[in-house]
């Protein structure tokens, strides 16, 4: 691949037939099934109001009628697909399909880049049917002192242009949040460049024998509560001006964005990483982003959401009140989540007329999830069970309790089950979390002293942990032999409490 290459990419296919349907079908065929079978499935499912309450966790190997869940197919050809339609049509908003074309353009690349460690480059991805006008850059680096190494894919908050001081990086010109480094009226300067290098610490990873792939989330949808300002509209219907109630709110967009960055380590980036050693990494509400990145595509091998909390790894049954709750975070990010997760009612109590006799309550229908978090037919504990058997780790903080890192825990818990199901341990038997130490099973926990944030110890700790499950590989899926920042408090406008 040489210097300012352009190259196109004649078809993504993120999505992963369940095993039943092999041997493959036409790529065509395949793609038709698999919306057939999440829209049916979805056509069926019940107004929020006709849901169940039902207060305890569901469990991830009973289906919705009820059936329980034995063997490996039932869960790859049912539950699974199932449990996808339920998240797509409840909470995050249906997956965009890939673009049938994307173009890989190399706007630079140095090969002796970090004292001459590494290969540095940046490709911008632009995508064809839908035409999108939010072309993708991924800044990516690449050990040179490694053949075909394993790789991170990340989105960060900011932009590109903050992970390393370059004036080669690209500025991003879309909108950024006024607090991230060197934003002036929502816009980036130059003022910010470095400005997050002790988040992203590439010199750590590149030393440890990793690719860093880095996104940032505005390139595909900006962080604002308005949903025309980023790639949604392209997937409209004819005549479609606003987000129907299950099309995908932001994070299901900046998924799809991690899918697209897939597409290109895997196939656009001449070999340059090892397509089978693919994680996903985020931190909060990149993090929620990750995993569902990771439940929703089988090329990432690796999952791992930092403190990602509340409609992330985060159980939103919670009782803990010091943990973000649905009701905040539906008010204070109304965009993140589809139009159904918040048009749940609120159990009214039944008033009395004047002379005392009980009528009818009141059919509102508030904004919001708010106390009916338990008519939902998942919890997050699903959402890492999508990912089995491919391993998880969720670090958090101790200091973090708004991102809930017992609830988490529990979480993972919950998930085993599923892992066991398909052969491997999940969340080792007896685990203890105690602080600053890791339990390393294909469902992993980490809980480091200190605040919400991403830093150099967690990077550390991210690599130890693939250095056990990811790099190890040499071929084939890791997960199949074993049985995929928030720059800080002023960043991101504090913890929202
Ligand atoms: C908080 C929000 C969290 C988390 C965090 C972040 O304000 O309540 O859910 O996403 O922002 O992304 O930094």
């Amino acid at each position: 691949m040489g210097l300012g290459y352009t190259h196109t990419d004649a078809i993504s296919e993120p999505i992963r037939m369940p095993a039943s349907l092999s041997p493959p079908l036409p790529l065509f065929l395949s793609l038709l099934l698999a919306m057939l079978l999440s829209s049916a499935v979805a056509a069926d499912f019940p107004p929020v109001d006709q849901l169940p309450a039902r207060p305890e966790f569901p469990d991830p190997l009973v289906m919705l009628d009820g059936t329980r869940v034995t063997t490996k197919e039932q869960w790859e050809s049912k539950r699974k697909p199932e449990l996808k339609a339920l998240f797509q049509h409840y909470m995050y908003g249906r997956l965009p399909p890939a673009p049938t074309r994307q173009t890989y353009s190399e706007l630079f690349r140095d090969e002796k880049a970090l004292g001459g460690k590494a290969t540095l480059s940046e490709v911008r991805i632009t995508f064809e049917q839908p035409s999108l006008s939010h072309p993708i850059h991924v800044l990516f680096a690449v050990p040179n002192n490694v053949t075909k190494p394993p790789v991170f894919v990340g989105m960060n908050f900011c932009g590109n242009h903050t992970l390393l001081d370059d004036p080669r990086i690209h500025l991003p010109e879309v909108w950024c949040r006024n607090t991230c480094p060197g934003v002036v009226n929502e816009r980036a300067t130059d003022k910010g460049r470095g400005g997050q290098q002790d988040l992203w610490n590439i010199d750590l990873i590149i030393d440890r024998g990793y690719a860093l792939a880095c996104f940032y989330s505005g390139d595909v949808d900006p962080d604002t509560p308005d949903m025309n300002d980023g790639i949604g509209p392209a997937f409209y219907q004819p005549g479609q001006s606003t987000a129907a109630s299950d099309d995908a709110g932001t994070i299901m967009l900046w998924a799809w964005g991690f899918h697209r960055v897939v597409d290109y380590v895997e196939r656009g980036a001449g070999g340059a990483v090892d397509p089978n050693r693919i994680a996903v990494v985020g931190h909060s509400r990149n993090g929620k982003t990750a995993l569902l990145a990771g439940a929703f595509d089988e090329r990432i091998a690796v999952t791992i959401p930092l403190q990602s909390g509340c409609g992330g790894a985060a159980p939103s049954r919670t009782t803990d009140t010091r943990a973000e709750s649905v009701r905040q975070i539906n008010t204070s990010f109304p965009h993140w989540f589809d139009g159904n997760f918040k048009r749940f009612q609120d159990p009214l109590p039944s008033p009395s007329d004047a002379n005392g006799k009980t009528v009818a309550p009141r059919r509102e229908i508030i904004n919001q999830f708010s106390q009916n978090t338990n008519r939902l037919p998942f919890d997050q504990h699903c959402l890492i069970a999508l990912c089995a058997p491919r391993p998880v780790l969720l670090p958090n903080a101790e200091e973090d309790l708004w991102a809930n890192p017992n609830g988490q825990l529990e979480m993972l818990k919950l998930a085993t089950p599923v892992y066991r199901l398909l052969g491997s341990p999940g969340l080792a038997d007896g685990a203890t979390p105690a602080i600053n130490k890791l339990i390393d099973s294909p469902l992993g926990y980490f809980l480091r002293p200190g605040k919400h944030a991403m830093t150099r110890p967690d990077w550390e700790i991210f690599l130890t942990y693939c250095d056990q499950h990811l790099k190890a590989a040499t071929s084939g899926r890791p997960d199949k032999a074993a049985t995929s920042g928030r720059p800080d408090k002023a960043a991101t406008g504090g913890r929202g409490k």
